[in-house]
């Protein structure tokens, strides 16, 4: 097994399911390389150490550019926020680095594009994490729509519910709510969670043509932590669309951090001519599927419990029945991450692939302040 240094950057909450992901992935896979955790960088030295000792990282940098000049790292993984992104894959990428980097890509399909240019003309391994496509009951909703069960795509119906923002006294900034900031996030909710909708929806069921869209910011101003001062909110914190995908299928999207009661609602529906599918993030091992073929005595809604050694990843865990949680999907990422690596069938989503998803996000923000219905850029 050959070994691959990483070079993590950002210590939050991406930077532990990450190293959590590193740390756990030989133990589970058969793979070709064993990640080693060779530095963590972050401004706060004092922080950037206790992080190592807890995570087991062999050193500490306070300066990206300077772990990124280290000859003894093979990947530089991002964990930053999202206005630090493209700077750090530039470097990165340049210096002949593998990149994990965490989404949304960017800040927007401009800087994106300059993303993929780079690494395109380095032609170094790259990956966004954008988790949620290996949890192994959506990895099965892919190989069940791949293998045409649906037959043709009618409706496309994704939303992700969140209610930790409400309290007008809440600060915007900073190292822990630096997604209220709009100058670290680029925008709210459609960066922070449709944008994941949208990857797995673009996964499933391709790509998105146009879309309509309206969004609102409910507390208009807040404390900032940086300046001390109150400010104007720049962000969305709800965010509704309406799309066309170009398989011809219609869309609806919602996202908010206003909806009281739900933490992380991420929850899906397809329905097809035959059959129609349906998860949710809470419950997050079991697929619901509906066969219009079944016979009719019997016919319903199933609720496949996804923890079979036939079903994705599945083998790699535990006993049949027994289930596995959202830390896992990263250590699935890896897996396929380092197996993409020697097998030359590199892991999706790379950044061209989180560039489509950055369109997206592009034309719904642009048809909130429009409100019209807007073209979703094509992918070069
Ligand atoms: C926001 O609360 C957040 O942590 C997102 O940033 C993650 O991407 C999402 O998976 C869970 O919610």
């Amino acid at each position: 097994m050959k070994k691959l240094n990483v070079g993590l950057i950002g210590y939050g909450f991406m930077g532990r399911t990450h190293s959590n992901a590193f740390r756990k992935v030989n133990n589970f896979f058969d793979l070709p390389y064993q990640p080693v955790l060779k530095a963590i960088c972050a401004r706060d030295g004092g922080k950037a150490k206790a992080f190592a000792e807890r995570w087991g990282y062999e050193s500490v940098e306070t300066d990206w550019r300077r772990l990124i000049e280290r000859d003894d790292i093979d990947l530089i993984d991002i964990a930053t926020p999202n206005n630090t992104h493209a700077e750090i894959a530039i470097a990165a990428a340049k210096a002949g680095k593998m990149i994990m980097c965490e989404k949304p890509l960017s800040m927007d399909g401009k800087e994106g594009e300059k993303m993929v240019q780079v690494i395109k003309k380095a032609g170094v391994p790259n990956m966004v994490w954008y988790n949620y496509r290996r949890v192994p009951a959506v990895t099965l909703a892919k190989q069940l729509i791949d293998e045409g069960r649906l037959g043709r795509i009618f409706h496309y119906r994704a939303k992700f519910l969140q209610d930790w923002t409400i309290s007008k006294d809440l600060p915007q900034g900073g190292a822990a709510l630096w997604r209220l900031d709009v100058k670290a996030a680029g925008s709210g909710v459609t960066g922070d969670l449709l944008a994941h909708c949208i990857d797995t929806a673009i996964w499933l069921n391709g790509s998105i043509g146009s879309v309509t869209a309206m969004t609102e910011t409910f507390i208009k101003e807040r404390k900032h932590n940086l300046t001390g001062k109150v400010e104007k909110v720049g962000i969305d914190d709800a965010c509704a669309f309406l799309a066309r995908f170009n398989n011809g299928s219609l869309a609806t999207f919602e996202s908010t951090r206003y909806a009281r009661g739900h933490k992380a609602l991420y929850t899906f529906e397809i329905n097809g001519e035959n059959a129609s599918i349906a998860w949710d993030l809470h419950d997050l091992h079991r697929l619901q599927y509906f066969d219009y073929r079944d016979e009719g005595r019997v016919r319903g809604w199933r609720s496949i419990h996804v923890t079979d050694g036939d079903q994705p990843y599945m083998k790699n865990w535990w006993v049949p029945g027994l289930q596995i949680g959202y830390e896992h999907t990263f250590i699935h990422q890896v897996a396929d991450f380092l197996e993409g690596l020697d097998n030359k069938k590199p892991a999706h989503p790379d950044f061209r692939d989180a560039l489509e998803t950055q369109y997206v996000c592009d034309a719904v923000l642009k048809s909130a302040k429009t409100r019209k219905w807007e073209k979703v850029s094509k992918l070069k």
